[in-house]
């Protein structure tokens, strides 16, 4: 005799079935009656008996460097743009919606370079430190990696990143369409603070220019504090050497600021009393506000979050259970909380938090959910220890729309009922 299923299996933790974020925690899809794979009868048990093509012939060579499997091509970085007449001067994005986890694979970080992709030969790039510094001093790539090195795992993430919500219509893009200006790595290198102690800092220096050697020669003035904090000389990104996108041989890595001050292909830190007042801090990378003014300096990313799996332009294939799962982020510190709304911002329930939660790292989350085949809306906010995720009602109020840089409110997928998604202003 079948079992009777009780009419609402699972407790509800939120509205529009959200459930516990604990259910895998307390016995799982099993104990509740839910079932994702069909049953195989005895007549379809030999199903795995079967000799298939690829058991009939011993398999391909052994190779140099690996590849991504060939069923795979399709994830690839997105919204791949470039300035008129440049073919490396502009973005792309990382696919999100593919990925898990936290770490984003070296071959798909998100690429932003403002000059194209210098090829530096390692023994012939030098890194000078020099200005108001008791002793000048100049690294070669051997010197640098003589020093102590340290590991850590941050994001990195461009300023313009999601400001396409800001436009007067929600584009109907992918989540890495439109978040996809966010990765992180592992990164391995040296403290800028061991080079600067070593070259004495003069008492009158506040501010380090770092200066990158691509055709732009892309410059930031760093606050002195930052640098001698957690500001690292990235030689290795999850564990193998840069790649020539991310600044090969060697970039500066700012855990928590906007992408552009992590200086890539970088050959000069100057150290000085006041800012450089160069491009990329003044004429952009500056938040205009509403009285017209616009603030410069503005460094550490807000807390973000995005929801990953479903999202736009991914397709629900009938009611039933999935699960809900997104990353979340701050330039401030770890990230506290995240929680999910499937009722457009009705109700929340707080998602579970993937550990280890690193220090301006991205965390990943997640929630089950139960979809009972109604349109509806999923949105979710994250919180670090001071911040909370603003709405998009809240950040508009508070900075208008005409600015670009550092948008970070909450983003909606609209779920219509034959299973579609996309990105909705709520
Ligand atoms: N030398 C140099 N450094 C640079 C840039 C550049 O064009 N040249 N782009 C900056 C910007 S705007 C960002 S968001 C990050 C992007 O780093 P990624 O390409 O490794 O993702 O690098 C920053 N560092
Ligand atoms: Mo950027």
């Amino acid at each position: 005799m079948a079992k009777k299923q009780p009419a609402n299996p699972i407790a509800n933790s939120a509205g529009n079935g959200l459930l516990d974020r604990r259910l895998f925690l307390t016995g799982g899809l099993a104990s509740l009656g839910i079932a994702l794979s069909p049953v195989v009868n005895a007549s379809e048990s030999t199903i795995n008996r079967a000799r298939k093509p690829w058991m009939q012939s011993p398999g391909r060579a052994l190779g140099d460097y690996g590849q991504p499997s060939q069923h795979e091509a399709a994830v690839v970085r997105e919204g791949r743009t470039s300035q008129v007449g440049t073919l490396g001067s502009g973005a792309s994005r990382t696919p999100l919606q593919d990925l898990q986890g936290t770490i984003t694979p070296s071959g798909l970080h998100f690429e932003r370079h403002h000059s194209g992709i210098p090829d530096i030969h390692p023994e012939q790039l030098q890194l000078s430190v020099q200005g108001l510094v008791k002793q000048p001093l100049k690294f070669s790539l051997n010197d640098l990696a003589r020093y102590p090195l340290t590991t850590k795992t941050y994001f990195l993430e461009c300023s313009g990143n999601s400001a396409v919500n800001l436009g007067p219509n929600p584009a109907l893009l992918t989540c890495g369409g439109i978040h996809g200006l966010v990765s992180a790595s592992e990164w391995t290198g040296v403290p800028v603070s061991y080079l600067l102690d070593e070259a004495g800092i003069d008492s009158k220096a506040k501010w380090v220019v770092a200066e990158g050697a691509d055709a732009a020669r892309m410059n930031r003035s760093i606050p002195l504090d930052k640098m001698l904090d957690d500001a690292l000389l990235a030689l290795y990104q999850n564990g193998e050497r840069l790649r020539p996108e991310q600044g090969y041989p060697v970039r500066l890595l700012l855990p928590g600021y906007e992408g552009n001050t992590s200086v890539k292909w970088l050959h000069r830190l100057e150290v000085s009393a006041q800012p450089a007042m160069s491009r990329q801090e003044t004429s952009k990378y500056t938040d205009l506000n509403l009285d017209g003014r616009a603030e410069m300096f503005t460094f550490e990313m807000g807390v973000k979050s995005a929801i990953t799996s479903p999202s736009g332009n991914q397709q629900l294939t009938g009611k039933g259970y999935y699960e809900i799962s997104g990353l979340a982020w701050s330039g401030y510190g770890p990230v506290r909380k995240v929680d999910v709304s499937a009722d457009g911002g009705k109700t929340w329930a707080a998602a579970q938090l993937e550990e280890p939660i690193l220090d301006k790292s991205l965390t990943r989350f997640r929630i089950p959910w139960h979809w009972d085949g109604t349109p509806c809306t999923l949105l979710s906010r994250a919180a670090d220890a001071q911040n909370h995720q603003p709405t998009r009602a809240q950040y508009t109020k508070a900075k208008g729309t005409s600015g670009f840089y550092h948008y970070n409110a909450m983003q909606a997928w609209r779920i219509e009922a034959d299973g579609g998604i996309h990105n909705v202003y709520v």
